[in-house]
């Protein structure tokens, strides 16, 4: 389960956050292919409660497992599946089964959701399949955070092997449409054996969508604690990783110390964990650690470093704008999702934010996927705010958070003259931005200031002008 089936030489999912299934197909193929990125996170695609207002949230309120929402219906999910699969791009289901919705109401199916007296018909659920109401109050309290209701969502008892079949039985309908795995959401408030039990029901993946045999559903789970019983099933999304990261690219710690970054910052083992910045969540906490699109220079810096180490799955994070945490994604009147437009320089309009589509970080994917197989090698640091480090020789990137980097640096890449890869790129064997040269004893003279637009500078084998 700690296999995320990547294609080829890519890397890194994106969250497509509240994307058209219409729309994920043809980034698959317009862009993301292109740009060697492995797959993408989608919205829970399961009937929701409908929500005065449409806020985002709604869809962490689950009224069945009818694949019908505001992102599309069952033969657009099949559709961008298949379309995704076929240009190289996964896709990963947000899957919702710790609870059902909390309020009562009518699904996006047009399903009826009794919250009261717990009613699901379309699953259909009863009464019985839920925990006895019960509030969460301590997290860390096992018995509580995983038989009560969180924010009053109606708490199904994955004890019940009823409960547990509907699960089954949903999630392997996406298997068979040709997903790669699962985001579970919620999964702390989840009693570990019957995640264990869900899992290993799970059918392999679908070789019609160039799955190999026997391959087992990717599996990242939410879980803010690190418990050590779910990274046992599965991997885990690693919150100290862009907490701790977002801090030193805030400047409030150093950058020479992330010398051992990994574990020795008490982070998971790399290969127990989902790396990110920031998430749908993290994104709108009140003085949030997390970097966000919000502040852009510190936030490319975050991600290039997340991109450059090779610690872990990587996940970028694709949102629109907002200054409202409520606030769904953009849409018309009538509550239809509006899609994103494009400008010439990649960017998204109408709303959209697409960082995945900022070139500071479809180019550091690339890095990623150019230096993969390669270690951390000449780390350098100026005994503060600036550093540098080799992958391999394939690969150099360097950072200053504070002060000029004006210096000799060891590179550990063939000689010739490359393009940096964060001011411009290689076109037709020019550089649109800086080039370094690189002598014949692997060293470079390299020209960094404090007060660029961006932080950091990045060449590769693939950048040779
Ligand atoms: C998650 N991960 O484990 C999601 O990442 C997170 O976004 C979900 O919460 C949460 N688990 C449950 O799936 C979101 C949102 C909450 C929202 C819930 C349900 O962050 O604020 O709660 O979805 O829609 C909302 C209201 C809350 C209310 C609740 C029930 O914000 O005030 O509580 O609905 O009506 C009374
Ligand atoms: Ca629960």
């Amino acid at each position: 389960y700690k296999d995320p089936h990547f294609r080829g030489d890519r890397n890194t999912i994106v969250h497509l956050f509240e994307w058209k299934w219409d729309d994920i197909a043809s980034e698959c193929e317009n862009f993301l292919q292109h740009k060697g990125y492995a797959g993408v996170q989608v919205s829970p695609p399961n009937e929701n409660l409908i929500i005065e207002g449409r806020p985002w949230w709604e869809r962490y309120q689950p009224v069945s497992y009818l694949l019908i929402t505001r992102s599309g219906n069952e033969s657009s999910f099949k559709n961008m599946a298949k379309r995704c699969n076929a240009v190289g791009v996964r896709i990963y289901v947000d899957a919702v089964i710790n609870h059902m919705s909390a309020e009562n109401g009518i699904g996006t199916a047009g399903s009826v959701a009794n919250a009261t007296y717990k009613y699901f018909p379309g699953v259909p659920y009863g009464p019985n399949d839920f925990n006895e109401p019960c509030e969460i109050t301590n997290y860390d309290d096992n018995v509580n955070a995983r038989n009560c209701e969180l924010v009053g969502l109606k708490d199904l008892d994955q004890g019940k092997q009823y409960v547990r079949d509907k699960i089954v039985e949903f999630m392997n309908h996406l298997i068979d449409l040709g997903v790669a795995g699962f985001r579970m959401d919620a999964a702390r408030h989840i009693w570990p054996p019957n995640l264990k039990e869900i899992y290993s029901r799970l059918k392999n993946l679908n070789t019609q969508y160039g799955f190999p045999e026997s391959a087992r559903p990717f599996i990242y789970q939410e879980v803010s604690n690190m418990d050590r019983d779910y990274a046992n099933l599965g991997t885990l999304v690693e919150f100290k990783y862009g907490r701790s990261l977002s801090n030193v690219f805030r400047g409030n710690d150093k950058l020479k110390w992330l010398v051992n970054w990994g574990p020795g910052w008490g982070l998971l083992d790399g290969l127990d964990a989902v790396a990110f910045i920031d998430n749908h969540d993290t994104q709108r906490e009140q003085n949030g650690q997390s970097l966000t699109y919000k502040s852009a220079k510190q936030y490319k810096m975050a991600i290039a470093f997340m991109l450059a180490h090779p610690y872990g799955t990587t996940r970028i994070m694709s949102s629109y704008a907002f200054t409202d945490s409520n606030k769904g994604p953009p849409a018309d009147n009538k509550g239809n999702i509006i899609s994103p437009g494009f400008n010439s320089d990649d960017t998204c309009t109408n709303g959209w934010i697409c960082e995945h589509r900022w070139r500071e970080i479809y180019d550091m994917v690339e890095f990623r996927n150019v230096v993969a197989g390669t270690s951390i090698e000449n780390w350098w640091s100026n005994d503060d705010q600036q550093i540098a480090f080799c992958r391999g020789n394939k690969g150099f990137i360097v950072f200053t958070n504070w002060g000029d980097v004006e210096r000799d640096l060891q590179t550990c890449l063939p000689p010739g003259i490359y393009c940096d890869v964060i001011s411009g790129k290689l076109v037709g064997g020019n550089c649109t931005g800086k080039s370094v040269t690189v002598k014949r004893d692997g060293k470079a003279f390299i020209k960094l200031g404090a007060l660029e637009f961006n932080g950091m500078l990045a060449i590769h084998a693939k950048s040779k002008a």
